[in-house]
């Protein structure tokens, strides 16, 4: 069987660990965000490729949500002492590892998704059912285009990462804007694994910053309305609050209200113009199912809490019970 899951970084590590608890035997393609990427020091940076690659390896921190366990800070004391900018993105010693190969492999002509392959040989060895595939090998970055009084427009723009970790989603984001995204194309991997798809899961991730990138490269979403497969989606907003992260400080810039119905509708159902089937809501949400039906998107609501990958692996198992037939 082979299953896509279209995935961001912390969200998505833990849905495809309950993906792969459903389905031991399946080959996993995992199409990643690539628009929170940032180069920083000269290296070039994968967050939600690298939070997936460590996570599904046994090597993430999963306290901390992203890098390496058992990571220690030197180089980072050691740039500091030099006082170079910027100093609110703490990069690992273990991890910086990863981004010199990266790096290394950019420079030399390598496409993104071979380097991604290189890395993952490493960590994914255990499971090589599971592949890593970056939506683009293009790059493509978001932007959060927020208030700045001091400045002649009255608005600034900041990388994602800014916008996260330095201004920790404060500032309301006023518009969300993908750098490169019109010159984006997908890989022929991705086409590929969707094209010859039999199951396609879009995780519960952040639809603004880790599924509307994906979606947004020009002729991903084309592929995904073409597959074969039925399209499932899993809401990431949980009794109105997102289950991990910052969504709520961002669907409000895409017009999109904090609700997994509204979500779910942003979507769309694939007979009408969308590309999901079926999309699964926590029962704190149940209320809103009907609206959901209403919009013309199939709908069922489970227990979504990934409490661990036995519990994720539950409601995957109730999501494909319950597919629409036909579909
Ligand atoms: N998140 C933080 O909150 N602070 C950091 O200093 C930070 C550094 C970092 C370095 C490498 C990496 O792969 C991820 C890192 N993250 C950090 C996580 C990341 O910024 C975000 O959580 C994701 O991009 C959002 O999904
Ligand atoms: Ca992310």
């Amino acid at each position: 069987m082979q299953i896509v899951v279209l995935a961001g970084g912390v969200g998505g590590s833990r849905f495809v660990q309950g993906v792969r608890r459903a389905h031991p035997g399946a080959t996993i393609s995992v199409i990643g965000n690539t628009a929170d990427d940032i180069t920083m020091h000269g290296l070039r940076i994968c967050p939600d490729l690298d939070t997936m690659m460590y996570t599904l390896g046994g090597g993430g921190d999963d306290e901390r949500g992203w890098g390496r366990l058992g990571e220690t800070w030197n180089v980072l004391g050691e740039l500091a002492a030099y006082g170079v900018e910027p100093s609110w993105f703490s990069l690992g010693d273990l991890d910086i590892g990863t981004h010199l190969v990266r790096t290394q492999m950019l420079e030399a002509g390598y496409p993104l998704t071979e380097v991604t392959q290189a890395l993952t040989a490493r960590w994914l060895a255990a499971d090589p059912g599971i592949r890593l595939l970056p939506m683009s090998d293009d790059r493509v970055e978001t932007h959060v285009v927020i208030a700045d009084p001091g400045s002649p427009a009255g608005r600034r723009a900041v990388h994602f990462q800014e916008y996260w970790v330095r201004l920790r989603a404060a500032p309301d984001a006023l518009e969300v804007v993908r750098v490169g995204i019109d010159a984006a194309r997908p890989t022929s991997a991705v086409l590929a694994a969707l094209a010859g798809a039999d199951l396609v899961l879009v995780a519960p991730s952040n639809p603004v910053v880790s599924i509307g990138p994906i979606l947004a490269v020009p002729g991903l979403r084309d592929a995904l309305r073409a597959t074969p497969a039925p399209v499932v989606g899993f809401a990431g907003i949980l009794g109105g609050a997102p289950v991990l992260g910052m969504a709520h400080r961002l669907l409000p810039a895409i017009g999109v209200e904090v609700d997994a119905a509204a979500v779910g509708l942003h979507y769309g159902a694939r007979d009408a113009g969308g590309v999901l089937d079926l999309w699964v809501m926590d029962e704190r949400d149940a209320g809103s199912a009907d609206a959901v039906r209403r919009g013309g998107l199939a709908v069922t609501t489970t227990d979504l809490v990934m409490a661990d990958a036995d519990a994720t692996a539950a409601f995957v198992r109730h999501a494909l019970d319950r597919l629409p037939t036909g579909s």
